[in-house]
């Protein structure tokens, strides 16, 4: 683990985490005093506490931008921190194309521009056991979907990283993975309201180890779903292919988080948050069960399709 001992941790490494827990002190006070309409412009105060989110305790922000999965540097939780800034995210550019009325390619401020930032603290939860709970900051999916208005035949989404062969980032000079990392979600998930377009946390711009600048955050599947620093999104009438579910059925098309997989190799009952000794329990649907349950009518489609092929 990489994950440092209190004494490791600089001051102006938790400057950033305090002001903003002062900061989100402070706005929720000032909004029971004195009501919405008063509040400080601050980019906090343009983003509203979501009924979405969580209660539970934040994972510290060091800890959120040191220990971090995120190939396209190096495997080791530490590569990405030391090694993101090799990520050029100015400037960027979304290309949104497929089953859409007018195939586009939208600076990122165009393509933000339209959206109010909301913050929306989410339990994370990765295939390798360990889970933190992170505040966002970011915007629905579906309206970015809304607003590309999508053809009927539109039925998933797809994700692509960015990747230049020309000028692959470290971890893309090994064939750890294909080339972009790619990533999916059939529609009706992508449009659900829990399902985020990322650009923040801890109410600042998203750091790069965390998939700047814009990332996707879907947070009751598995954290390999929660594709980085996106270039692409194409809506597809096809079921696309997504890198972690080329590599091995074990990582499932769908990966919701599920519990009593004894099919999967990576069925764990159990998981750990970072910054706690005692293993907690995963919940069903990483606790999002209530919210998106009635996506899966006939369950877990992962495993139905498994059942299938051994038949
Ligand atoms: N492009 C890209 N996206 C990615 C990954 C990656 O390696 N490359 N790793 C995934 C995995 S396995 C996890 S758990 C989360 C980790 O996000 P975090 O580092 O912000 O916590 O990002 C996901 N998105
Ligand atoms: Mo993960």
């Amino acid at each position: 683990m990489v994950i440092k001992s209190p004494s490791d941790i600089t001051p102006s490494e938790t400057t950033s985490e305090s002001i903003y827990r002062q900061r989100r002190r402070f706005l929720q006070q000032s909004a029971a005093l004195l009501g919405s309409a008063l509040l400080p412009t601050t980019p906090l105060a343009a983003a509203p506490r979501s009924p979405y989110s969580t209660d539970e305790p934040l994972t510290p922000l060091k800890s959120i931008t040191s220990y971090n999965n995120f190939y396209e540097f190096g495997t080791q939780k530490g590569d990405p921190s030391l090694r993101a800034s090799a990520l050029e995210t100015e400037p960027w550019s979304v290309s949104i194309d497929g089953e859409v009325a007018k195939p586009t390619r939208f600076t990122l401020e165009d393509l933000l521009n339209p959206f109010s930032m909301e913050e929306r603290n989410y339990r994370h939860r990765c295939v390798e056991g360990w889970s933190m709970v992170i505040p966002w900051l970011g915007f629905p999916l579906a309206a970015l979907i809304k607003r590309v208005r999508p053809t009927s035949r539109a039925k998933y989404v797809a994700f692509t990283s960015l990747y230049d062969a020309d000028r692959p980032l470290p971890g893309q000079q090994r064939r750890l993975l294909k080339w972009p990392y790619q990533e999916a979600l059939r529609i009706d998930e992508a449009t659900h309201p829990l399902t985020l377009l990322a650009t923040g946390l801890y109410g600042d711009p998203l750091p790069n180890q965390n998939g700047a600048p814009l990332r996707l955050v879907v947070p009751w599947k598995y954290g390999f779903k929660s594709i980085k620093s996106i270039v692409r999104i194409t809506l597809t009438e096809q079921r696309p292919k997504t890198t972690w579910n080329e590599m091995s059925d074990d990582y499932g098309f769908y990966a919701n988080v599920t519990r009593e997989h004894p099919e999967f190799k990576w069925s764990f009952n159990r998981e750990r948050r970072i910054g706690e000794l005692q293993k907690r329990d995963t919940l069903p649907f990483n606790g999002y069960a209530e919210q998106v349950a009635q996506l899966y009518p006939n369950g877990d489609p992962d495993l139905n399709l498994r059942r299938a092929h051994r038949r």
